[in-house]
């Protein structure tokens, strides 16, 4: 008799289970979440915005020439021969820029470290250079804003460049980099806990030498130096971590990652999907959790992708605490080109990319594709299991703002954000194990080629009297920030992508 009720009871369980998540899956798979649903974060989820010395500082003569005012100064380089001599004047208005991130309510700021500043010539470390950066950190920490700490974000000094023919040199790099690195340790680390040691090597390899779009612009080796720069920079990131962990990890208790950028590549054809992913990401992220390239650079790529030594791998795998992820938009990729007989990095991958007609594009023309976010996210998190998770230390967009009218005006700013955020959330709750959020960018700021006429900010900056004006989205990423959570405000089909 007793049985028999246990063996009802369960049947009934059973049934009333089932039930119940055959009505969580019905919510889901209709898609839409509902309009103003509340989509809450996890507890201590980090909020933040990003920014990076050059695009930002201005002060230019209080540091060394960096490569980047070299190439502002190349004709033809840079959109109508804008500089870096000024750009937001934050080396002079910093103590204003940290009221207005305090007020934004963010406890993260991301920035980088000029190493011209520090080091404007070749063995001499700056006085001035040092109390910038040191005023700076104790003004956010006073600000109860914790500061992460870039290394390098792009803006090498020409010094280095002319010693060692930079990234695609001989390797001297390297040392110079752990000797620029074990300074701002020493400088900077009792009052910062987590590092960055380099933004975006794809971009410093591809663009700088061989696309030429950013500095140094050299494009006379294609398929050959694009490979030694992006060597060079995988090591002085294993050095720079080898540095902190020795010397500093012990008593400063910090944290030290690299940032990747990635954009999304959607499966048209699998299999080419995949090793596009592979020849971007993977290209640096699999050497810093695995220890080596992946097996297709290696096979397509030959002897002109560097090899690391066994002390190297060794050194490389585990070598980030985060996974420092940068992400701005999503591709399809659909098969691969054949094999043409000239060298250079695309006839390396190959790969067959597209857009899709129906998504929006930013004023960067780059595609609107919430979903790509969160399909990139369960990536990384799958394919690397980071320890200290993911932190997104880039995700933003510019948003065509010519005049402050303009800027009142646009939607497009918030609706981006929003529906990322929304996209980083749905990861979230797939098993993605991302920990922090950093928007780019806390300012209107230096474009890189593009100059000033492509608009990041939260806040817009008048270039003539860099006054700084909040943008609508400030109030609305101020609320994000408090409660920790953001409201749905899309449709399914604005995710760009189905689940
Ligand atoms: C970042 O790089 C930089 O770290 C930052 O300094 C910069 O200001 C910010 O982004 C905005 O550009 O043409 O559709 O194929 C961005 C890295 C890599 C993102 C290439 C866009 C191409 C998209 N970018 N990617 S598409």
């Amino acid at each position: 008799m007793r049985k028999r009720q246990l063996v009802y009871c369960f049947a009934i369980a059973c049934v009333a289970y089932w039930l119940g998540r055959k009505k969580i899956r019905i919510g889901n798979s209709a898609g839409d979440l509902g309009m103003g649903q509340k989509l809450q974060f996890p507890a201590g989820f980090r909020w933040g915005t990003a920014t990076a010395s050059f695009q930002i500082e201005g002060g230019a003569e209080h540091r060394g020439r960096t490569i980047w005012d070299e190439f502002c100064g190349t004709p033809g380089k840079v959109h109508e021969g804008h500089t870096g001599a000024v750009a937001c004047n934050h080396y002079h208005r910093f103590r204003d820029d940290v009221r207005l991130l305090a007020d934004l309510g963010a406890r993260y700021y991301r920035f980088s470290v000029s190493w011209a500043r520090l080091f404007p010539r070749d063995g001499e470390l700056s006085a001035a250079g040092v109390q910038f950066y040191t005023d700076l950190v104790a003004e956010l920490r006073q600000a109860g804003i914790a500061p992460v700490v870039t290394l390098y974000h792009w803006d090498l000094p020409v010094w280095v460049q002319e010693k060692c023919g930079g990234w695609a040199g001989d390797g001297g790099v390297v040392q110079e980099f752990e000797v620029y690195a074990r300074a701002v340790f020493e400088a900077l680390g009792d009052s910062v806990e987590e590092w960055i040691t380099i933004n975006e090597p794809w971009c410093v390899a591809v663009l700088g030498y061989e696309v030429g779009e950013h500095a140094p612009g050299e494009t006379d080796s294609p398929g050959r130096k694009v490979y030694v720069a992006a060597h060079n920079l995988l090591l002085a990131h294993a050095r720079a971590v080898r540095v902190y962990r020795a010397e500093f990890a012990a008593k400063q208790k910090g944290v030290i990652g690299i940032t990747l950028n990635a954009d999304w590549a959607e499966p048209g054809d699998a299999a080419a999907a995949r090793r596009d992913m592979e020849f971007s990401l993977g290209w640096f992220a699999h050497p810093v959790y695995f220890g080596d390239y992946p097996r297709c650079m290696r096979d397509e790529v030959g002897d002109r992708l560097p090899a690391f030594s066994a002390a190297e791998k060794a050194e490389l795998r585990g070598s980030s605490d985060f996974f420092g992820l940068n992400h701005y938009s999503t591709h399809y990729t659909t098969g691969l080109r054949a094999k043409g007989s000239h060298t250079d990095f695309w006839n390396d991958k190959r790969t067959e990319e597209s857009h899709d007609d129906k998504w929006d594009v930013t004023d960067m023309g780059w595609p609107i594709v919430p979903r790509g976010f969160a399909k990139l996210l369960k990536h990384v998190s799958d394919t690397y299991t980071p320890k200290g998770g993911i932190i997104v230390t880039e995700n933003g967009l510019a948003a065509p703002e010519a005049t402050t009218d303009a800027m009142k005006a646009d939607t497009m700013r918030i609706s981006y954000y929003e529906r990322y955020i929304g996209a980083m959330h749905e990861a979230i709750q797939q098993g993605a194990d991302v920990r922090g959020y950093m928007l780019w960018s806390f300012l209107d700021n230096f474009e890189w080629a593009h100059g000033y006429s492509k608009r990041f900010g939260l806040y817009r900056v008048d270039y003539d009297t860099l006054e700084r004006t909040p943008k609508p989205a400030v109030e609305w990423y101020k609320k994000v920030i408090k409660e920790n959570a953001v409201y749905v405000n899309w449709t399914d089909e604005q995710m760009g992508l189905p689940k």
